[in-house]
């Protein structure tokens, strides 16, 4: 060995520089952002704007329903982040791709076309529920819609999300996983395991983290030591796009460039919605650990629904239309909780069934 204690292997101050390969990283971000916005049709505008609005007359009635003590154990309210699960869930090829989200999942069942009554039915505990009333609020599942939950535990999503890309893969049948999961569940060890999985065998997965700012009464600065979480994915070669998740048309737009990038063979990419709750992290949560004034804020200047809505306008859409529409989605959420309310609960002997599932 040499005097100086310096072995072959030690760098030079050449070589130690870091290799200036990390522009791949950035590249979907950079095209992102050169056309942030979808062009969309005035009709797919207002079928946007359609789904926000059931989302949030759906939420705003099973909150009713939770206090009137017509819904049992957890209830997640997903008002304020509508965009997300709509401008995501309309670019997926629905029976091809699959989605796995938290317990905050009545927004993204709505947003794939699911039958409203079946969802109340299930926050209700009835027989009618989409899980035959024995999974509520945060275990709601179909198959039939490639929707796998539903779950939790926080974080579990994104490796079972990865394990549904790997199924893609595997099977060659063409379809994206989309795993959603929350900012608080971005800190989750098992999130890194599988994003490293994913990248090393380049499955088909969106990861999105829904950026809601809190993780129950924690907010992000306190818990998270890398606020951007677009950047999370970059230690595994895995692209991340930063998106305003208030935006239906910017998330639409995110979700194809995204969409295209996973189908075309590249592998996963992480996706950071920026977006906010405007009521607690549960039902019995009275959030005092943020400002009125702040909600305020997010309700008057950023809401996704009064921005469509706003856009709509502008587009020649009459205030009448809208109300009439307005009108038509509280009509059939109405008749939501009518049913979930009257249609019966299981059987006694529904106890024992779904208990075991030997093959799916
Ligand atoms: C493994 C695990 N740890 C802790 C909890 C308790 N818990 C439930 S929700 C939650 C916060 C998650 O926050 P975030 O991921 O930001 O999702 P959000 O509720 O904001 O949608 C915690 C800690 C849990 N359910 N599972
Ligand atoms: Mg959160």
């Amino acid at each position: 060995m040499a005097k100086s204690g310096k072995t072959s292997d030690t760098p030079t101050p050449a070589a130690s520089a870091a290799p200036a390969d990390d522009a791949p990283l950035r590249a979907l971000q950079e095209a992102y952002q050169a056309a942030p916005l979808f062009a969309a049709s005035d009709d797919q505008l207002l079928r946007f704007y359609e789904q926000m609005v059931m989302i949030r007359r759906f939420e705003e009635r099973a909150g009713q329903l939770y206090g009137l003590g017509l819904i049992g154990g957890f209830c997640h309210l997903y008002i304020g982040q509508e965009a997300v699960a709509v401008g995501l869930q309309s670019a997926l090829v629905p029976a091809k791709d699959s989605v796995i989200t938290g317990y905050r999942d009545h927004g993204h069942m709505l947003a794939y076309g699911i039958d409203p009554k079946v969802i109340m039915a299930e926050l209700t505990g009835r027989a009618a529920g989409i899980s035959h009333g024995k999974g509520g609020s945060m275990h709601m599942f179909s198959t039939e819609h490639k929707f796998y939950g539903g779950h939790g535990i926080v974080g579990a999503q994104v490796s079972l999300g990865t394990g549904l890309a790997f199924a893609h893969k595997y099977r060659g049948d063409g379809g994206v996983c989309v795993a959603y999961f929350g900012d608080g569940a971005a800190n989750q060890g098992q999130v890194y395991e599988s994003f490293n999985m994913a990248a090393l065998w380049k499955l088909p997965i969106i990861y999105v983290i829904e950026n809601n700012q809190y993780a129950m009464g924690t907010a992000v600065k306190r818990s998270s030591a890398e606020t951007h979480f677009y950047r999370r994915g970059t230690a595994f070669r895995i692209p991340g796009m930063y998106v305003d998740g208030m935006d239906v048309l910017a998330v639409r737009q995110a979700a194809e460039q995204a969409l295209e990038f996973v189908r075309a063979g590249n592998g996963p990419v992480l996706m950071e919605l920026n977006t906010y709750r405007y009521r607690g992290h549960s039902m019995s949560d009275p959030a005092k650990y943020r400002s009125r004034e702040e909600v305020q804020e997010k309700r008057d200047h950023h809401d996704p629904i009064d921005h469509a809505k706003a856009e709509l306008l502008a587009r020649g859409l009459s205030e009448e239309k809208v109300k009439d529409i307005d009108k038509r989605i509280r009509a059939i959420v109405s008749e939501s909780a009518d049913f979930a309310e009257n249609t019966p609960e299981p059987a006694l002997d529904e106890l024992y069934t779904d208990v075991l599932v030997e093959s799916y």
